[in-house]
């Protein structure tokens, strides 16, 4: 409940808002004006708060952290701000008297898809988390004009469309003129001496304006309001007839189309680097504008620029922002004067790196070439830092080449981001315990042992209020009428619905709940997909990113096998399963295309064979998202969790599931580990190679796929079928690729190098138990209702108190409205 709310302010605001926008009344409104009226309105709402907010942290000179990343994917804005101000109610009805559906208004958003997938949520989760616990933070990245793709799906195949979100505006943001900054690119380094002193100036570069652009982060019922500031970038000069005139005309075209690209478009990479120019200079761009921006706000209030790390932390997501370690020094050196030593231990105070991948390919190296062009003095200071940390090497490892060389932030022609986070960073952390051990002993020992103390596990977390207030209005009613509605901000009091589990009454009512939004999502399905879908079926979904190691293959090839078994014998005893799948695939990632294109033939088939009962069906859901993810979640069943052991290195759709009641049937592999330690395995469907087994594989060359293929008559009938027409009668050659990467050794890399053949059986297994554990609907819901019970651990408030305790130090402001 908002005590301050008054109905007829809000009708009027609304009612003004379209007027004054629009030129019309309310009544001649479009959905989508109604939707910005409202939206304005809310702001109306909360604009004080806001303000407030900031002036508390002035007044308290408070420590703030800066949460530096190329991604925030913070779905939809309006539905949460009103959840946020606790006025959920208050709006449904005065909208309701005004004749106007809030759901229906809410869907006329569009989605602010700056990020590609877990890392991009973490983030939006961690800003929502530090505004409702109240600590001073802002989110720092790009005002991207297009942010993820839409994903339309053409003859099976995924289609990119570009996603012009800002077309309508967006009504949450403010324009920041006056933070703008200057970001340069390019040119050379000129040394200067001024008073025996040198200068280091940068000449002949390009330039940029950044101006960043607030939007509110709102805190759950406590009056906070942080900020998300994305950076725009505009010409610095506007191209005018004074430049023409001294002939810098080209400089001027060519700054005007800098400044136009490289906001352009988010990277629609997850998971895989590529080397790209533009990229580097996105990641530069905010980086400088938010540093610059950091260190003059500091200024206005404190002279000793030593003391920096007092008042400031930068958390590192993942290595993408990395070149803020750089920047911080520059700015240090050369505009403020500190000495090399002084600067390296304020830059070093103020930075912590978030590792969330151990996939080689992710890992982010620059060309010297490249990097040393773009960025000619941020480079003489990486050069620095590397010459400086091979001495520090050489001084614990005398004489230890081999270390050196592994370790060297500059090697064989490349800049190694990563390596430059650690050894500048006070902490460096991972985002699951297996994946932070993996880490410590696999892939960065190294560093570890020569700096243990920085190393430290902060297990990721989700926000309740988007995934099950906001996504579950049925379930989350249904747990406060039990226990009150302590668990919104305080997730672990849900423990108390384990008084509920073996209720009769209370597992009907939750499988009936369940029910409802199984019939929400068929709906979805219907309307999106043109596909009918047995809402008492088994809803067995797995929704994530498109990737080999997440194993959606796995998946499919075994609704092929089961089907292969009805098809033998059509009246099999199973519970109708309906296998939902969500994924969008890089755009150049061609085998993860193919495996839509599977996915979505398997479909075809299954989904129109009449003799097969509707035992099986099969949806792909178009353009998987933050909006449609929260109805996905809330109706499903089963969570399939399916990494190839020691890849994922923590995963968040787990948690989401979790909380609303699904089951997880999935490997031990990231935050999997820690879900099966809270809810107990008997409530869970594990399977597959442990992470031990897997690493002993790969360090021994890999295992022989070809022995299953052979003496596996199931698996062998499933892979023909990739290559006999089965699924492609018109090219029976189609998935001959898919076929190659699970049975073809060429020269250069294994075959099936995520162990798909080898898990297969035993996760042919896992359903089966879950088709049996179906039937005593009981029991099932008993496991959904402990399910719940036991996630407190995974909310994002947890995390972040994690972070602060350990690593950022912050205090809790609180403010009074
Ligand atoms: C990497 C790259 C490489 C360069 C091109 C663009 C690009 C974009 C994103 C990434 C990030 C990949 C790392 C990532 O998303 N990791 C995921 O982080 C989640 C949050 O910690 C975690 O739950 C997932 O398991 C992990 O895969």
């Amino acid at each position: 409940m908002n005590k301050g709310f008054d109905k007829e302010t809000f009708k009027r605001s609304v009612v003004d808002n379209v007027k004054n926008m629009f030129r019309r009344t309310i009544d001649e409104a479009t959905p989508h004006q109604v939707f910005q009226a409202v939206a304005y309105a809310v702001k109306d709402v909360i604009i004080d708060e806001w303000i407030a907010t900031h002036k508390e942290y002035e007044k308290k000179d408070v420590k703030t952290v800066y949460y530096l990343s190329m991604e925030f994917l913070m779905g939809r804005a309006l539905g949460n701000n009103i959840i946020n101000i606790c006025a959920r109610d208050e709006i449904k009805e005065t909208l309701d008297e005004m004749g106007f559906d809030l759901d229906v208004i809410e869907d006329q958003e569009p989605d602010a898809a700056l990020g590609n997938g877990g890392l991009g949520r973490l983030a939006a989760c961690f800003l929502d988390s530090l505004a409702t616990l109240g600590y001073p933070a802002y989110g720092c990245g790009i005002r991207y004009r297009y942010g993820m793709f839409k994903q339309k799906i053409e003859n099976g195949y995924q289609v990119e469309v570009p996603d012009n979100w800002l077309k309508d505006g967006n009504p949450f943001e403010i324009r920041r003129p006056e933070y703008a900054a200057e970001v340069k690119f390019g040119g050379f380094v000129r040394i200067e001496n001024q008073g025996g002193v040198n200068h280091f100036v940068q000449d002949g570069y390009q330039s940029v304006r950044a101006v960043p652009y607030d939007l509110p982060v709102i805190g759950y019922g406590n009056n906070v309001v942080n900020t998300l500031r994305i950076w725009d970038a505009e010409p610095i000069n506007t191209f005018n007839l004074d430049s023409f005139d001294r002939g810098d005309y080209q400089k001027a075209v060519e700054q005007e189309n800098l400044a136009k690209t490289i906001v352009e478009v988010l990277y629609p990479n997850d998971n895989h680097y590529a080397g790209k120019e533009l990229r580097l200079k996105q990641q530069y761009f905010f980086i400088s504008a938010s540093v610059q921006r950091a260190v003059r706000k500091y200024k206005e209030k404190h002279d000793d620029i030593r003391k920096f790390y007092e008042k400031v932390v930068f958390q590192l997501n993942d290595t993408h922002p990395t070149v803020a370690i750089p920047e911080l020094m520059r700015i240090l050196l050369d505009e403020e004067g500190l000495t090399w030593d002084e600067a390296w231990e304020v830059t070093t105070k103020t930075c912590a790196y978030t590792n969330h991948t151990i996939m080689s390919e992710a890992l982010e190296k620059w060309p010297i070439e490249l990097f040393s062009r773009l960025l000619p003095r941020i480079y003489q200071i990486v050069e620095e830092i590397n010459r400086r940390f091979q001495n520090q090497i050489q001084t614990m490892y005398p004489g230890n080449q081999e270390k050196l060389r592994k370790m060297s932030i500059i090697y064989d022609g490349q800049v190694k981001m990563a390596y430059m986070a650690i050894a500048a960073s006070f902490s460096v952390n991972g985002v699951a315990r297996l994946h932070t051990e993996i880490l410590k002993h696999q892939e960065l020992k190294d560093f570890y042992e020569m700096m243990p103390e920085k190393f430290n596990n902060k297990t990721n977390g989700i926000t309740q209020r988007r995934f099950l207030l906001h996504g579950n209005p049925l379930l989350a009613d249904w747990v406060t009428s039990k226990i009150g509605d302590e668990w919104i901000t305080d997730l672990p009091h849900i423990k108390k619905l384990e008084l509920f589990a073996e209720d009769e009454k209370c597992q009907f009512e939750f499988m009936n709940i369940k029910y409802q939004n199984k019939l929400r999502l068929a709906r979805y399905i219907k309307e999106n997909n043109g596909i009918d879908v047995d809402p008492r079926s088994i809803f067995d979904v797995q929704v994530k990113r498109l990737h080999e190691y997440k194993r959606q293959l796995m998946n499919i090839l075994h609704v092929m096998y089961l089907y292969n078994q009805l098809k033998d014998n059509p009246d099999m005893d199973m519970i109708p399963r309906t296998f939902i799948f969500g994924a969008k695939a890089a755009a150049g990632y061609k085998r993860a295309k193919l495996t839509i294109k599977l996915i979505n033939s398997v479909a075809d088939v299954i989904n129109n064979d009449k003799s097969i009962n509707g035992k099986i069906k099969v949806v792909f859901i178009e353009d998987y998202r933050v909006s449609n993810a929260e109805l996905i979640f809330a109706a499903a069943d089963v969570s399939e969790q399916i990494s190839t052991a020691s890849k994922e290195a923590s995963g968040t759709s787990n948690m989401k599931f979790m909380l609303n009641g699904a089951l997880t049937l999935g490997t031990m592999d990231g935050a999997n580990v820690e879900i099966v330690e809270e809810v107990g395995a008997d409530n869970a469907f594990i399977f597959g190679m442990s992470s031990d087994e897997v690493i002993n594989y790969e360090n021994n060359g890999g295992y022989y796929p070809m022995d299953i293929f052979n003496n596996d008559q199931e698996i062998r009938r499933v892979l023909m079928q990739l290559i006999n027409g089965y699924y492609a009668p018109d090219n029976p050659e189609l998935f001959r690729d898919i076929y190659n990467s699970l049975l073809n050794t060429k020269s250069s890399d294994r075959a099936d190098t995520y162990f798909i053949l080898k898990d297969f059986r035993s996760y042919a297994e896992a359903h089966q138990r879950v088709d049996k554990a179906y039937r005593d609907q009981a029991w099932w819901a008993k496991a959904a209702i402990l399910n719940m019970a036991n996630c407190g651990k995974f909310t994002s408030d947890r995390t972040i108190e994690e972070y602060v305790k350990d690593i950022w130090h912050l205090k809790k402001v609180t403010v009074e409205m």
